[in-house]
């Protein structure tokens, strides 16, 4: 595994709920670093186009109804072996199902209300595709993470 970027988004029951916050620290806590952030509310076309993979699914216009109706929080983590530990540390998909400690596992209920969105680390291109969906290059913010030398032997 090597220090790789991943993209995360806090999705709108999150935020309606004031939890943004408390999502964000979950992976400042554990030492990734922050590269990237904005705080909008997507447009149709925007959600369709991020999750396109499910189209054709029974799900998706609900689900697309869901992340455009209000704010989300888009954002770039950056670490060692950040999509699959980003992963881990959301839970599995159905809240139900996901550990406690979890994100998911911690403050979601319901499949469709699920609080957070990472790409997938099963899916090679995952993480380019939706970095580049939602940041310009230089929307991705370049400095030291002072605290490396502790978080990685
Ligand atoms: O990547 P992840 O969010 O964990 O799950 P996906 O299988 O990519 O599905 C995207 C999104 O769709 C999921 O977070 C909730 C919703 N969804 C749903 O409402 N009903 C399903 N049966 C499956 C997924
Ligand atoms: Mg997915």
């Amino acid at each position: 595994s090597e220090r790789e970027r991943t993209f995360v988004m806090v999705k709108p029951d999150a935020f309606a709920r004031g939890l943004a916050g408390e999502i964000i620290s979950r992976f400042e806590e554990r030492g990734l670093k922050l590269v990237g952030m904005k705080l909008e509310v997507l447009d149709r076309e925007h959600a369709e186009e991020h999750y396109g993979e499910h189209e054709d699914k029974p799900f998706f216009d609900d689900l697309v109804d869901f992340i455009t109706s209000g704010p989300v929080v888009p954002m770039v983590w950056e670490g060692e072996d950040a999509t699959r530990q980003v992963r881990q540390m959301i839970g599995a998909t159905d809240p139900a199902e996901a550990a406690p400690g979890t994100i998911r596992g911690d403050y979601a209920l319901d499949l469709g209300r699920n609080v957070v969105h990472a790409a997938d680390h099963e899916d090679e291109g995952a993480n380019e595709r939706e970095i580049s969906l939602f940041f310009d290059d230089d929307e991705l913010v370049e400095y030291d993470q002072h605290d490396a030398s502790w978080l990685y032997e």
